[in-house]
């Protein structure tokens, strides 16, 4: 299989929520879109296999008992073998999302804007990178390592501020070339001598595994040279063989205000690093009928909460527990099991196909403290609907791998499936969000009193046939009982 690799349209960065606010309007610059078959060949799929312990229990109820059913017998959930994740299938993606990389995290200042304080900048950045964990803050690090099942270890590795040749209005007003990637060789030529650069290339592909410059300059308009946006760079060199590609450009009162340290929007943007996408509407009231995307229920949303189980699996982080016959199983709470199921009358192998997600949602974890975005905190069965079929999308507002994306096409990549069925996240008022009625509660079942007609995007994929009844729930978030029947 040949990778893709593309530049792509440059991630203008999502801020953190800090109270309700509203989806930002966006608007992004033309695109400099171009696809190229590397001659990098995917050879082998990753032999890892994931470790089964989050699974032992998932056909194990936990304290209720599970409904007899002649037609279920002992089936259970199987977890897939020798799956293609993300980073199988582009190089684009520069963080790899397993193991322990060091990314470059760089204060950058112009002799016009110096770093007033230099030794508590570093020491705020390094907290928003490697600090430990609290209930109320979680470093990248921290959350990473947490939201991973400890699978990803990320070092920020904070330099000193590096001051730049030339003034601020320089770069600004340069044209001639990209300026981010003109500061970018500064600061590489400046370390090579005392860095060695292969260090941060932990999956020794050649590039660059991340580099983040937070600088010091006011913030200008959105979409401005003065904001904040995740890129590509556009030199030609490399530092011990070593090429840069992704950067987060970000100014420093982003990350530093009030006294507060946000690490979330370096969350993330470090989500697209390793291979997720947006999951807002990109390009919203382009007439597209497909706003809102996830309801601001994601990380890759609107910076809440934590990655869902797709984005997981597609990582490698969870095993899928795919379901394609009758039975009767439970779910662990989703946010600290891992636990998920991929439901499907059509089981092809592969993570990037279209079927159903369930997961046993409970506001807790990193769910905390996020109940205006995820459903009231109303816990229960959620579902996805994922068609994560690939095919090369040339969209103007947001280019992607896969056929559909969560902006501007008919379908989209990844939707929730309201348990009330009557649309409210695209068609209510206020649309844009998801509430405690779209949650899944025991009684409820899917296909048969709730969404009774769903059915697959592909006319061509053999018809939806299974109903999902949400049978229980153990007390204290012990865990949900389903029973999936497939005619
Ligand atoms: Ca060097
Ligand atoms: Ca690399
Ligand atoms: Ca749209
Ligand atoms: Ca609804």
């Amino acid at each position: 299989m040949k990778k893709i690799h593309w530049m792509f349209t440059p991630i203008l960065l999502v801020l953190a929520a800090c109270d309700g606010i509203t989806f930002p309007s966006i608007s992004i610059p033309d695109s400099s879109l171009t696809s190229e078959t590397s001659s990098e060949v995917t050879s082998v799929v990753s032999s890892t296999s994931v470790a089964s312990s989050t699974q032992e229990s998932s056909t194990t109820p936990s304290s209720s008992s599970l409904p007899s059913s002649s037609e279920t017998n002992n089936a259970a959930p199987f977890v897939p073998t020798n799956l293609l994740y993300v980073q199988d299938l582009a190089d684009f993606w520069s963080i790899p999302s397993t193991g322990n990389p060091k990314v470059l995290v760089v204060p950058v200042e112009f002799p016009d804007y110096i770093y007033a304080n230099a030794s508590s900048v570093k020491a705020n950045i390094n907290t928003a990178f490697n600090g430990a964990g609290t209930s109320s803050f979680q470093s990248l690090n921290s959350f990473y390592k947490t939201s991973s099942f400890n699978k990803l270890d990320i070092e920020g590795v904070v330099l000193d501020p590096f001051r730049t040749q030339f003034q601020s209005s320089y770069y600004e007003n340069l044209t001639s070339a990209d300026p981010n990637s003109v500061i970018i060789d500064e600061i590489m030529s400046f370390y090579n001598g005392t860095i060695d650069f292969s260090e941060f290339d932990y999956n020794s592909d050649g590039y660059l595994d991340g580099i983040y410059m937070i600088y010091n300059h006011p913030a200008g308009a959105w979409a401005s040279f003065w904001w904040a946006y995740l890129y590509t760079y556009f030199g030609s060199s490399t530092y011990d063989g070593i090429r840069p590609t992704s950067y987060i450009w970000m100014p420093y009162e982003f990350v530093y205000y009030n006294n507060t340290i946000d690490s979330v929007t370096f969350i993330h943007e470090t989500g697209h690093m390793l291979g997720l996408e947006d999951y807002y509407d990109y390009a919203e009231g382009d007439g597209s009928n497909n706003e809102h995307g996830l309801g601001g229920a994601d990380m890759m949303d609107y910076n809440a909460g934590d990655h869902n189980p797709w984005s997981k699996m597609i990582l490698g982080w969870i095993d899928p527990l795919v379901v394609n016959t009758s039975m009767s199983t439970t779910l662990l709470p989703y946010i600290s099991s891992g636990q998920a199921l991929i439901i499907t009358n059509q089981w092809n192998g592969t993570l990037f196909d279209e079927y159903l997600v369930a997961m046993y949602y409970t506001p807790t974890g990193f769910y905390t403290g996020h109940n205006d975005f995820y459903f009231d905190g109303q816990p229960g069965l959620v579902l996805y609907h994922v068609d994560a079929r690939l095919g090369f999308n040339n969209s103007q507002n947001y280019p992607t791998m896969y056929v559909n994306n969560n902006t501007d096409t008919t379908y989209k990549l990844i939707k929730y499936i309201e348990a009330d069925g009557n649309n409210s996240l695209y068609n209510g008022n206020p649309a844009g969000w998801m509430w405690a009625a779209d949650v899944y509660r025991p009684g409820n079942i899917f296909r048969q009193n709730r969404n009774a007609n769903y059915a697959w995007n592909q006319g061509s994929k053999p018809a939806m046939n299974f109903t999902i009844n949400f049978v229980s729930e153990a007390a204290n978030y012990g865990g949900i009982n389903l029973s999936i029947l497939f005619s």
